[in-house]
This record gives C-alpha cells, structure tokens and sequence, in this order.
C-alpha cells in the first residue's frame, strides 16, 4: 500500500492511497499507473494525475460533447492528446462522425491505456479511428481546412504542453477548422490554477470571434472545479438549443439541464476572462 500525492500547486495536494503502482518510463515522459482505493485505476503522467476509472466520464463527457452538439453535423473531428481514448470514444457516441482521428505524441500512453484503462480506451481501435503518433503542433501544419471538430485533450500547460495553449497554436487549429467548424479545449481550473486558465482564455479570444466558458465538477482534479472553453467564428456556437442531439446519446454527466445552461458560469469565472 502507498500514499501517492499530486502537487496541484505550491500550497496544495491531492493524496490518494493505492493498493499497487506501475511505473513506465517513456520517450517523453513517466508514466504511473496506480490501482486505488477510491478511484480505480488513476493515469498520471509526469507527476499529474491525467484520468481515473472513476471519475473520467465527468471530464470527457463535458470536453467532448459540447462541441460535438453545437456543431451542425460533425463529420470528421481531431482530438490533440487524450491517448487514454476517453474522448475518442465519446466522439463516437455522435452518428454524423465519419472520421475520429487522435493525434498523440506518445504511443506508450496509449499502449498503458489498452492495458490498464480497458473501459476508458475501448474505442480506439474502432473503423472510424485513426491514430497518429506525432506533435500536435506539427500536425496541424499539414492539415488546412479539413475538420469540423478540434478537441483539445492536453495535459497541463507545463513542459513540453506549454505551446498548446498559446495564440499561435490556436491559430494553426483555426486554420485546419473548416469555415464555421468549432474548437474546444480543456482551460485548467479557475480556482486553484487561475493564471493558467486566464491565459488560456485569453490566447484564445485573440483568435477566434465567438468563445464560451464553461466549468464541470472532476473531483480528481485541482479544486476539483474545472474549466473548458469553445470558440468558433461561427455565431451560433453560443445558443444552446440543439436539446434534440444530446437525447439519446448515452451520458452520465452531461444531461439536458447541464447543456441548457451550460454557459451560466459563476461570477468568479465571469470576472476572471472579462
Ligand atoms: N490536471 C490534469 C489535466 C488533464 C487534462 N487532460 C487529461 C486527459 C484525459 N483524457
């Protein structure tokens, strides 16, 4: 048995005991795999926890399908990140989707998601996916125009991530977004990361026309608030009234009165990206 503890902030952990833990080491990175009491299996990567078997519907779920209904017909959708395939996979929950690429820097976060996190990357290998091992930022380099859908599943902004929440990079997304396609990106947490999240914001507003904030609980997360952020320059990504997509789809968090006010943000949050 171990105590593991994610340093959050200078001030602030997160300690949780685990029954066993598995370390990997990769190109890029650490990656743990700890066996829990409390969440299931917990993903970390470099040190930060990335996704739990027990709370990871309430981060994909609210990062995937927002963007996927306030878009009219999401053909072909990227997601940057997110090897584990929780995103991916609810993508999939979509019927317009034709394409659902991944594109992941490092593989072996994919390989340790097939074989710790069956539940969380059980779409992966689905006909409709294709993944691509490389640097998002390059990537985007050589796709212009294409998608309808940009997820941003990112780690912290820290390291080598850095670059993924900067205006430059927003840029190279806004122009391999089709004309009224529509990006989301996973904004860090207003409370106890406030300068990450306030850049982030920001960065983005320089790029797109319309861009909305919204928050969802992650209890594995810092403050266990966090924060996601659409913008399109299209101007309908704001109205939420698309109810008649989110019905049927198969969700454990996202439900009809969290979409319908899924822009109400507190005032904090408010004050914050005015
Ligand atoms: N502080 C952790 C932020 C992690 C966001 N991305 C997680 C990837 C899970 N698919």
């Amino acid at each position: 048995m171990i105590w593991f503890t994610e340093y959050q902030t200078e001030n602030v952990g997160l300690t949780i005991k685990a029954k066993e833990v598995k370390r990997i080491k990769s190109k890029y990175q650490e990656i743990v795999v700890l066996d829990s009491y409390e969440f299931g299996k917990v993903l970390v990567l470099d040190g930060l926890i990335q996704t739990t078997e027990r709370d990871e519907f309430m981060y994909h779920e609210m990062l995937a399908h927002p963007a996927m209904i306030q878009h009219p017909e999401p053909k072909k959708v990227l997601v940057i990140g997110g090897g584990d395939g929780g995103t991916i996979r609810e993508v999939l929950k979509h019927p317009s989707v034709e394409e659902a690429h991944l594109c992941e820097i490092d593989e072996e976060v994919i390989f340790v998601a097939e074989k710790y996190f069956p539940t969380i990357s059980s779409k992966l290998r689905d006909p409709k996916v294709k993944i691509f091992i490389e640097d998002g930022n390059e990537f985007l380099e050589e796709r212009k125009n294409y998608y309808d859908v940009i997820i941003m599943d990112s780690s912290d902004p820290v390291g080598a991530s850095e670059v993924l929440f900067q205006k430059e990079f927003y840029e190279k997304v806004k122009n391999s977004l089709k004309q009224n396609g529509i990006m989301v990106a996973q904004t860090e947490s207003p409370f106890l990361q406030e300068e990450y999240f306030k850049k982030a914001v920001n960065e983005i507003k320089k790029v797109f026309k319309n861009v909305g904030v919204y928050v969802g609980f992650v209890p594995t997360y810092p403050a266990g608030m966090w924060s996601y952020t659409l913008a399109s320059d299209s101007d309908d990504i704001l109205n939420t009234n698309n109810i008649e997509k989110l019905k049927g789809l198969d969700t454990r968090y996202i439900n009809e009165d969290i979409y319908k006010a899924l822009f109400n943000i507190p005032e904090f949050v408010k004050e914050m990206i005015r």
